[in-house]
């Protein structure tokens, strides 16, 4: 694989894998690519201008909006209104979906697209990596008409494509279409994202763990056994534990590196606090893709059927080895 291949040039090359798409599937990802940018150059600058802080609102979460949250939401739904391919967005910054009417007033548009726009916001003024998430699913109601809810309520196994941008030390745009996934790294100097890790794979063994483990005490038995389990002075553990706090960087690191995410439900999130529809379902289709598993626990991420649009799961997603035996330890002790 020619390493010097741009975004642009690949999106083209794979165009060939979606015959059901004229085309409009490479024109949205090429708007994600284009918001990516854009994005890119105000979280670098974030320091410098006043859009670091609190943007005196609340989301639907119920969480303080910062500035860049709501900069990341705005760019990354114009970009796609303009491309004249979505039907519909829905945002974990905005409480209900977006309908979007084509120029010529249709609904003839055939995707939608759910986001997380700038994932680990609490991170931006403390300058640690934050991401951006998005997944994208073909509409289900009938074309011509407003999209419904239940666009948006279809399982992961659903999506045609799925990805993510992190901003970090440099950054970069991973995603997958279901035929692998490949990583790009933006070169700012020239505003273009190169093919820079091809047909990304989980390594095969993991020995990262990410956990907040300041949720101890809540955390289910079995999940408080896996801890132990990954302390433990036995055969190629103690696993080193990695935290940043922002779910981008820690998942692409334990992609990159071998390791495993935890986010289990506790008391104050009883139902865990990641979003199964904008950050469990897209990560969970990029983890399968590169030979990982994606579980709540209990049962595959992809296949939980939505009930609604900002629904929260427990997420455990990483290496496949790994999640089996979280799922195990929850079998055996919860
Ligand atoms: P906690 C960021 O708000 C986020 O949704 C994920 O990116 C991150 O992994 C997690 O929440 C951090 O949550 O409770 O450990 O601060």
């Amino acid at each position: 694989m020619n390493q010097h291949i741009t975004l642009g040039e690949f999106i083209i090359d794979r165009q060939a894998h979606f015959s059901y798409s004229s085309g409009e599937l490479s024109s949205l990802l090429n708007s994600i690519r284009l918001a990516a940018k854009v994005v890119n150059h105000e979280v670098n600058k974030a320091g410098l201008v006043d859009i670091i802080g609190d943007a005196e609102v609340e989301n639907v979460q119920g969480e303080q909006q910062q500035k860049l949250d709501v900069f990341a939401n705005k760019v990354f739904i114009q970009a796609l209104v303009n491309r004249e391919i979505v039907c519909g967005i829905a945002s974990e910054e905005e409480d209900e979906f977006i309908n979007i009417v084509g120029k010529d007033k249709s609904n003839n548009n055939k995707y939608i697209v759910l986001m997380d726009p700038l994932d680990g916001s609490s991170n931006i003024d403390v300058n640690v990596s934050v991401g951006t998430i998005f997944s994208i699913y073909r509409r289900v109601s009938p074309l011509g008409k407003p999209v419904t809810i239940e666009d948006f309520l279809q399982p992961g196994t659903q999506q045609i494509a799925a990805g993510y941008v992190i901003y970090g030390t440099s950054t970069m745009l991973v995603y997958t279409t279901g035929h692998g996934v490949n990583g790009f790294t933006l070169n700012p100097a020239l505003g273009v994202f190169y093919l820079s890790h091809p047909d990304i794979h989980f390594p095969e063994i993991g020995k990262i763990y990410s956990v907040n483990e300041g949720n101890y005490q809540n955390f289910p038995k079995g999940i408080k056994k896996y801890i132990k389990f990954c302390q433990e002075e036995k055969d190629n553990r103690p696993y080193t534990s990695r935290y940043i706090g922002s779910l981008v960087s820690d998942f692409h690191r334990n992609m990159l590196k071998g390791g495993v995410y935890l986010y289990p439900n506790t008391t104050k999130y009883p139902n865990g606090k990641l979003r199964l529809l904008y950050e469990c379902n897209p990560i969970a289709l990029i983890a399968e893709q590169a030979g990982g598993r994606a579980s709540n626990g209990k049962e595959r991420i992809m296949e939980i059927t939505p009930t609604e649009l900002h629904q929260r799961v427990p997420f455990y997603v990483g290496n496949n080895c790994m999640v089996k035996t979280i799922e195990k330890m929850i079998r055996k002790y919860d």
